[in-house]
């Protein structure tokens, strides 16, 4: 052990912890925070098993009955801290031009001000926001220990909560002290759930603050979070780290940082795909990684998961684009998912989970709406989110959920069935096609490809959604999303369109085919409000479609907007599925789609500075064959 460093609070820094930078700024920010202890991370079984414990008795995890749901845990947040908060995300480039107009902005010597060092008396939201509470140093690599892909990470946080869910989600622990070494480089990332405990004052079972900052500063590659113990907001690594300073790196460095899954498709005769796929939050980006194929007419077809949510990519010296999960486990939506929707989702949930704001059954199991489906229909009762009792009848007469829309599920990729052999590989797998997705009950048809890589990039760029629960606000409303990266991308949207029509030309440069760019919408309503399109493992249909088009088997047909399956096309064994309701999913509505060119123009009027000229020029191109 070093020799306290702060006056009156021992650094305990263990002797494997060789990187002066870092012993100094855990030094520095425990001088700002003032907490009561410092706990240093090592990611052992026994370690998570002890802060578990520690939860379980503190009144933030409830321990689940082990003969249901071995090595469980179940947390309920305060109803006021369930989802990210973009309006409280701040971007704090120097220049407010670099941030872009998608996000908040304020200048980095005033948001430092309000941080960390204080202005006109006012004391900084940091400083002593840890009293009483432990500060726990947790070390992870995003993705495999050592790959050149990866890079390093620290989270110092006042959350055991965090320190437990990053070890699930990231690879935390000490071996990333032996990448650092003494001089490696990490982003600094420091979590306050902003309530600091005076002598004698007890603990809140899940501790926040009304007021929340969720801080990037891209140029020095800092995170710094405030005010919320919950999900994106909390577990520095994913949205912060991952999306938002991380497409920062990307843009420096050449290769793309994207709120995308990863997944292998395995043809019958053996040869692999693989596929990158951008949806927003909690439209199923989970689910389609872990597809599980029709039985009927699929014989032989897989599908593997390599991530659910993040994908690094890097266009590598063989003309091809290699991604990894910077990832280790999945933090997922609950409601919804059941044997039908993601069967190996629910048999990754059967052991070592840990659960936030779904209900709890009278024999110490999780439910959450949906579940319903799997055979049992709705429990007679149970305790909702909020702690309160649930029964049929209460959620009849007042449409209260048990489990709140945003509740997640905590589990290691390693628990997946389906998880691909490839997942930890340090080089990542080379991708063959991206898919660009929303949730829209019109206009956007089924499947498309894009003609072009500049098309594909027109296509994803003004990709448009209905909002949901993952992030807080009004829910179901449309807005573009370019990419599903609106709320991830660390710098001027602009920017980062141009990096990615920039691709095209990288890779070329060494001859090599780039992925296609597919855009799909699994969310077509009917005239009855209903979804038309299956969804889940029939999704499959359509991956197979891709895979014919790059396999050169299917032709498809131009239609304005790119090119689309005929209906003979698609491998429909097993499915009633008609000619007239394809159309319905696939059609091409004029009306709808001047309206939604006139959207366009909206973001692009919005985007306008360093807009690529190119995407307006395209844009006119496709406006000309949609609605001529
Ligand atoms: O809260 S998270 O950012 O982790 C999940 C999501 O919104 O996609
Ligand atoms: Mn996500």
């Amino acid at each position: 052990m070093n020799a306290p460093v702060m006056q009156g609070l021992n650094l305990n820094t263990p002797s494997y912890v060789k990187n002066p930078k870092l012993i100094a700024w855990v030094a520095d920010m425990a001088a700002l925070t003032k907490p009561a202890a410092i706990y240093w991370c090592d990611g052992s079984e026994e370690e998570y098993q002890r802060l578990c414990q520690q939860l379980v008795d503190g009144g933030t995890f409830k321990k689940l009955n082990p003969a249901k749901r071995p090595n469980s845990f179940l947390a309920c947040s305060d109803p006021s801290d369930v989802a990210r908060v973009e309006d409280r995300t701040y971007i704090c480039s120097e220049q407010k031009e670099n941030a872009g107009p998608t996000n908040n902005w304020m200048a980095p010597a005033d948001m430092r001000k309000l941080l960390q060092t204080g202005k006109d008396g006012e004391k900084a939201l940091f400083d002593g926001c840890m009293k009483g509470r432990t500060m726990y140093v947790v070390p992870f690599s995003m993705g495999p220990l050592g790959s050149h892909i990866a890079h390093i990470g620290i989270e110092l946080s006042d959350s055991a909560y965090v320190a437990v869910n990053q070890k699930i989600m990231t690879r935390m622990g000490k071996a990333v002290y032996d990448v650092l070494g003494v001089d490696g480089a990490f982003v600094p990332c420091v979590h306050t759930v902003g309530a600091p405990l005076e002598a004698g004052q007890a603990d809140v079972k899940w501790p926040c603050n009304k007021t929340k900052y969720i801080v990037h500063y891209p140029e020095t590659r800092e995170i710094w979070s405030y005010g919320s113990g919950y999900g994106g907001n909390a577990l520095l690594g994913k949205k912060c780290f991952a999306l938002r300073i991380a497409s920062n790196m990307g843009r420096d460095e050449g290769w793309l940082a994207e709120h995308m899954l990863i997944l292998g498709v395995t043809n019958p005769q053996g040869k692999k795909y693989h596929v990158a796929a951008a949806f927003p939050s909690a439209c199923g980006k989970t689910n389609f990684s872990m597809l599980v194929p029709p039985e009927a007419g699929f014989a032989g077809w897989k599908v593997t998961t390599i991530g659910d949510d993040i994908a690094w990519v890097k266009p590598h010296a063989d003309g091809k684009m290699y991604a990894i999960n910077p990832e280790a486990g999945y933090f997922g939506v609950a409601p919804g998912t059941n044997m039908h929707t993601n069967p190996n989702c629910m048999r990754s949930l059967d052991k070592n989970v840990i659960f936030t704001n779904v209900a709890l059954t009278d024999d110490g199991d999780v439910w959450w709406e949906g579940m319903e489906k799997d055979g049992g229909g709705l429990p007679d009762h149970l305790i909702d989110w909020q702690g309160k009792d649930w029964t049929p009848a209460i959620a009849k007469e007042t449409g209260a959920k048990a489990a709140h829309p945003n509740s997640r599920f905590t589990v290691a990729a390693t628990n997946n069935p389906a998880l691909d052999p490839e997942w930890d590989n340090p080089n990542g797998v080379a991708i063959d096609a991206f898919i660009f997705g929303g949730r829209r009950s019109t206009t956007v048809p089924l499947v498309t490809e894009a003609r072009t890589w500049m098309e594909g990039v027109y296509m994803a760029a003004t990709m448009g959604s209905e909002t949901t629960a993952a992030a807080v606000g009004q829910m179901g409303v449309v807005r573009r999303d370019p990419f599903a990266m609106l709320p991830f991308c660390g710098y001027n949207m602009s920017d980062y369109f141009q990096h990615w029509l920039d691709m095209e030309h990288k890779l070329e440069e060494s001859g090599h085919t780039l992925p296609k760019i597919y855009c799909v919408n699994w969310f077509r309503k009917g005239d009855d409000g209903k979804f038309v399109w299956p969804g889940y493992g029939d999704n499959m249909r359509v991956l197979k479609w891709m895979i014919d088009r790059l396999e050169g088997t299917a032709t498809g047909s131009e239609n304005g907007f790119g090119v689309s399956p005929a209906y003979a096309e698609i491998n429909w064994t097993g499915l009633d599925f008609s000619q007239a309701q394809f159309d319905s999913v696939t059609s091409l509505d004029k009306g709808a789609w001047k309206q939604e060119f006139a959207l366009h123009d909206e973001l692009f009027t919005q985007l306008a500075y360093h807009l690529p000229k190119a995407l307006v020029e395209t844009k006119t191109q496709l406006e000309q064959r949609l609605t001529a």
